[in-house]
This record gives structure tokens, C-alpha cells and sequence, in this order.
């Protein structure tokens, strides 16, 4: 066990809360921050150590408040700043910090900013944003945008390109001026007054780019708006943000970087210790949205225990004892882990369970995203209607351009979409899961049915009850926290399905034994036969693993090692 200075974030559970689909106190069909005050008690039931908000900044919503155009302010759809206000003292009086979302790479067209920046050359704020004057009437480089479309938008008024690796309503901000530096840090101090914990930083590792790829021209590759990303003067960056944010805040402001495209071998100038930059930061290594993805990559991932074994080594190799790692499933922008890794039919309960028990022991911060702790899964999206999101909707357009067929659009996209994450809470078996009274933004998926809250709170054996086990015994055994982690590996080829990994601290070993797939598979040889006491599993009859002959579909087992 490495001497690991002890804080908060590394011991706590964070919640991400997605506002607009989590509870809607007016019947506008939108959840909003009253919403959310008067779910506390479920989240304080849960046992979380600090809740992550979405966006609820005032935005024209582009793409669902991830385009900022006040940053000081809350959009009137979610309430006010006096009931976010609310919500963080209500919160901190149950011992539950709140996180914010600082999205810093690109503001909304709509933000003051960009009008006075896109209005004329001289004007102060256009050093703001990343203008360039083209190539003989073409944009400046051929690099596709995330959302699909060129990444260079033209503006009339100063007769150039600017810049938007998002939605051309999201202009990407200039971190190359020292400036916009500072406007970043003043919104950080200003929410830290209102109360703030921390910040998650939307795609943190986009605010350095490297310029020269600006006018980078490709006849033969497709150029993508990732080639951006991890910029030449990003840890400086960060450091400046993530030091003076804590001379301001304290060290136990919490950030958390989204950086997409980072791995085990690159992740430490951003969140080694001894960088001083980000406390923790998250990629999408494991999980990565797979719109992006070809139908071969997303087949090659279907064995994700095989996949699990090697993204814990890699990462617990290259940055154990030098920086904290996370762990998270899900989020707003990936399909449900039970549906995508898991099984959402037959054994929904005991995937869904066995993803927590590994985002729950494993080493690093778990991230839990809102109704994994209910095992909500995928939509079973029909037709182009029901999507809601940007990213579906101008990949649908893009796929159509090219000649795909609309059959074969919705199979790429009904299991990948983000919409899949974002359907409403499923709070009871009323209309609309109990989670409006009007008409929801986005349909509440049919299973609320049978998978909601209000029955899995009155239930032991329940996902949300597993959940809130794991969470107590995390938060009352640090040696869960800072113990070692060893992954075994498999012995043979129909081990391959199994994840078995150990913990272990002056107070004893931890496995966690898991088969993370829908049929029967042998009891892994690393499992001792005898002297170990089962915490929990998630086959109700909790019968010891050794006793048994094979380990069932999707069957996980926490025990501890009693004696040698
Ligand atoms: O996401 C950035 C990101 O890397 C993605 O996973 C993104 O959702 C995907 O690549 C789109 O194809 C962040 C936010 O989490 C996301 O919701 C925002 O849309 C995006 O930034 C822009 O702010
Ligand atoms: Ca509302």
C-alpha cells in the first residue's frame, strides 16, 4: 500500500446528475434544480459523498446547456440562482458536496462574448475566440467536427472562420489569451462563493491547440476535431487554472477534467501529483462513445471483462502511488452500461449489480451517473422521431449524405445514441415514471413500469439497496480506498469471461469475483477454497462460491478472505 495523503475525493462516491431528466417540480416536462431539492433524501439515502450537476447555466441549449451563455447565471428552465443556493446549503447540511460543470473550451454562440467578438477585428473580445481568414474561399483545414461538418464556421461581419470543434454554435474560446484565462478563473471564484465543492471541466483537455494544425489539409484521411485535443501548452494551462483555483478555494476544491483521448501512458502531466494540475480526471478509454466507432471496433469490445482486465492494468501500472484514478459506467454521453457491456433482459439485475460491485471495490473514485443505482437501461428506440440529441440528429443527416440507409442508420444508432442516458428518472409506476406531471422532453423509457425507485427502496435485494451496501461499506473501510489492487489473470480461455480482482490492507483481502458474461463459466482457480466470508452477491441465495460447481450468468461475489 502506497502512503496516500487522504482526502475527501478519494474516499467519496460522486453522483452525476443530469438536471434536465432527473425531476421536474413544474410540469414543464424539464427537470430543474427545486426538482432535485426534493429528491435529497433519495440521494442522501444513497449514501453518495457529492453530487456533479450538468450544465444549468442560462443557454440557448444547443446542445442541452454544454453551450454557456451567461456563466454566472442559472437558465430560468432550471430555476434560479437563490434555489441553487438552496440546493448547495441543503446538500452541505447532509454532509453531500455539490460539483459543478465548467464548460471552458467553447462558450455558446449567443454568450456576449462571442457577439462582440464576431462584430468586428477591433473589437476587444475578438481575441476571444479562433478566427482565421480561409483559403481561397474555403475553410482554413478540413477537420470534421465532433457533431459532424466542417470544424470552421464563416462569419460575415470580420470576413473569416472561427473555430467550433462542437456545434457551430459552441465557438471554441482562446485559451492563448491570457485573458479568457482569466474570465475562466474569475467564473471558478465566483461559484466557489456562491459555495461551490469543485468542478467537473468539460473537455478539459481541449483548451490548448496546436495551431498549426489550422490550416491542415488531408486528400486521403478523414481529419477529426480529436486531432485538437491534448494541445502543446495544455498542462500549463490546467496548472495555471487548477493552482490558483486552489489559492483561492482551498485544496480540497475538487477538479475533475474531462479528457477524452487520454490513457494510462499520457494521463500523468495532467494528474500526477507532483504536477499540481488536476486532482482527477476521466477519459473515455474504456467506454468510448461508439457512434465514432466502426461496427469491427465496437464487435472486438464485446468481451469487456478481457477489456476491464487491461484498462485497470494499465492504468494501475503507469499511476499507482503517482495520481488517483476514477471509475465510471456510464454517464449523459454513453449508453447504459447494462445494456452495452451487460445483459438488459434475463440477468439485468446481476449485470447491473456486478458493474457496481467493480466501479464500487475497485481502486479510484467511482462515479456513479443518475439510475445506474436502479440498473435503467437503453430506450428501444423505433424511428429518427424519437431522438432528441444533436449528435444523433447530425449523424443521422451525415449518414444519409454518404448513402447509408435509414435501416441501417438507426442500427448504429439506437444502441449508441446519448439519449439513451438521458431519458427521465424512473421515480414510481405512475404516467411519466412520476417524473413530470406534463409532457417529458424526452420519452420516459416503457420499463418504468417494473425498474423504478420507489419499489427498489422498499426492497433489500434490490440494485438501488446492493448500491447503497457497497457505498456504506466503501465509506466506513479505508482500507477499500487506499488498499492495493491486483488483477488476476485468466488461467485458462473459459476464464477469459471472469474478473477477479483483490484488495488487500493490513486488514485483510478483498476479491471481488465476477463473470461478466450470460453463461455459466468455472469457478476461476485464484478463488481460495476455504476461509473466506461472503459480503455480498448478487445471486439472492448468496450461496459460497465454492460450494457451487460454476459461477452463474453474470454472477458476482464479494467476499473476504477470513484466513490462509
Ligand atoms: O463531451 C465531450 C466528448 O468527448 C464526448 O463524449 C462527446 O459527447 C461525443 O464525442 C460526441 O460525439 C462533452 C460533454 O460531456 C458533452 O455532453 C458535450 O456535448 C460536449 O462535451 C460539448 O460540450
Ligand atoms: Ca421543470
Amino acid at each position: 500500500m502506497t502512503h496516500e495523503k487522504r482526502t475527501w475525493w478519494k474516499e467519496g462516491i460522486l453522483y452525476q446528475i443530469y438536471p434536465r431528466s432527473f425531476f421536474d417540480s413544474n410540469g414543464d416536462g424539464i427537470g430543474d434544480i427545486p426538482g432535485i431539492c426534493e429528491k435529497l433524501d433519495y440521494i442522501a439515502d444513497l449514501g453518495v459523498s457529492a453530487v456533479w450537476l450538468s450544465p444549468i447555466y442560462t443557454s440557448p441549449q444547443y446542445d442541452n446547456g454544454y453551450d454557456v451563455a451567461d456563466y454566472r447565471n442559472i437558465d430560468p428552465m432550471y430555476g434560479t440562482l437563490e434555489e441553487w443556493q438552496i440546493l448547495a446549503s441543503e446538500l452541505h447540511s447532509r454532509g453531500i458536496h455539490i460539483l459543478g460543470d465548467l464548460v471552458a473550451n467553447h462558450s455558446s454562440h449567443q454568450h456576449p462574448w462571442f457577439h462582440q467578438a464576431s462584430s468586428s477585428i477591433d473589437n476587444k473580445y475578438h481575441d476571444y475566440y479562433i478566427w482565421h481568414p480561409g483559403e481561397q474561399g474555403r475553410s482554413p483545414s478540413d477537420h470534421i467536427g465532433f457533431f459532424q461538418g466542417n470544424a470552421w464556421e464563416w462569419n460575415e461581419a470580420t470576413r473569416e472562420y472561427y473555430l467550433h470543434m462542437f456545434l457551430k454554435e459552441q465557438p471554441d474560446l482562446n485559451w492563448d489569451n491570457p485573458a479568457v484565462r482569466k474570465e475562466m478563473l474569475d467564473v471558478v471564484k465566483f461559484w466557489k462563493d456562491c459555495g461551490i465543492d469543485g468542478f467537473r471541466i468539460d473537455v478539459a483537455n481541449a483548451i490548448s491547440k496546436d495551431t498549426s494544425l489550422f490550416s491542415k489539409r488531408s486528400k486521403t484521411d478523414t481529419l477529426s476535431a480529436f486531432d485538437f485535443l491534448n494541445g502543446p501548452r495544455l498542462q500549463e494551462y490546467l496548472q495555471e487554472l487548477c493552482q490558483k483555483t486552489r489559492a483561492y478555494a482551498g485544496d480540497d476544491f475538487l477538479m475533475l477534467g474531462e479528457c477524452p483521448e487520454q490513457y494510462a501512458h499520457t494521463a500523468l502531466p495532467l494528474i500526477g501529483y507532483e504536477n499540481d494540475a488536476l486532482n482527477l480526471l476521466y477519459s473515455f478509454d474504456l467506454t468510448k462513445n461508439d457512434l465514432m466507432k466502426s461496427q469491427e471496433a465496437r464487435d472486438r469490445e464485446k468481451n469487456i471483462a478481457t477489456k476491464l482486465r487491461k484498462y485497470f492494468t494499465s492504468w494501475l501500472s503507469e499511476l499507482y502511488g503517482k495520481a488517483w484514478l476514477t471509475n465510471y459506467f456510464n454517464n449523459h454521453d454513453l449508453p447504459r452500461v447494462v445494456s452495452k457491456f451487460g445483459n438488459d433482459t434475463e440477468y439485468r439485475e446481476q449485470a447491473a449489480k456486478a458493474f457496481l460491485s467493480i466501479s464500487l471495490f475497485a481502486h479510484g473514485t467511482p462515479i456513479l451517473f443518475q439510475g445506474e443505482e436502479l440498473g435503467m437501461t437503453n430506450y428501444p428506440f423505433t424511428s429518427f422521431d424519437d431522438f432528441k440529441d444533436v449528435d444523433a440528429l447530425h449523424f443521422i443527416e451525415a449518414q444519409r449524405a454518404k448513402g447509408l440507409k435509414d435501416d441501417e442508420i438507426l442500427e448504429i444508432i439506437r444502441p449508441n445514441s446519448r439519449d439513451n442516458s438521458r431519458t427521465p428518472m424512473q421515480w414510481d409506476n405512475s404516467p411519466h415514471a412520476g417524473f413530470t406531471t406534463g409532457t417529458p422532453w424526452l420519452s420516459v423509457n416503457p420499463n418504468f413500469k417494473t425498474i423504478h425507485a420507489s419499489a427498489q427502496r422498499k426492497d433489500p435485494q434490490s440494485i438501488y439497496a446492493y448500491t447503497q451496501k457497497l457505498i456504506t461499506y466503501r465509506k466506513t473501510n479505508p482500507s477499500m480506498v487506499y488498499g492495493d489492487m491486483n488483477i488476476h489473470q485468466p488461467h485458462s480461455s473459459d476464464e477469459q469471461s471472469i474478473l477477479v480482482f483483490s484488495r488487500s490492507s493490513e486488514q485483510g483481502k478483498i476479491f471481488v469475483c465476477s463473470n461478466l458474461s450470460s453463461h455459466y463459466a468455472p469457478i476461476p482457480r485464484d478463488i481460495p477454497s476455504t476461509g473466506m466470508k461472503i459480503l455480498c452477491s448478487n445471486y439472492i441465495d448468496e450461496q459460497t462460491i465454492t460450494s457451487q460447481k460454476e459461477l452463474r450468468p453474470w454472477e458476482s461475489t464479494i467476499f473476504i478472505e477470513t484466513s490462509r
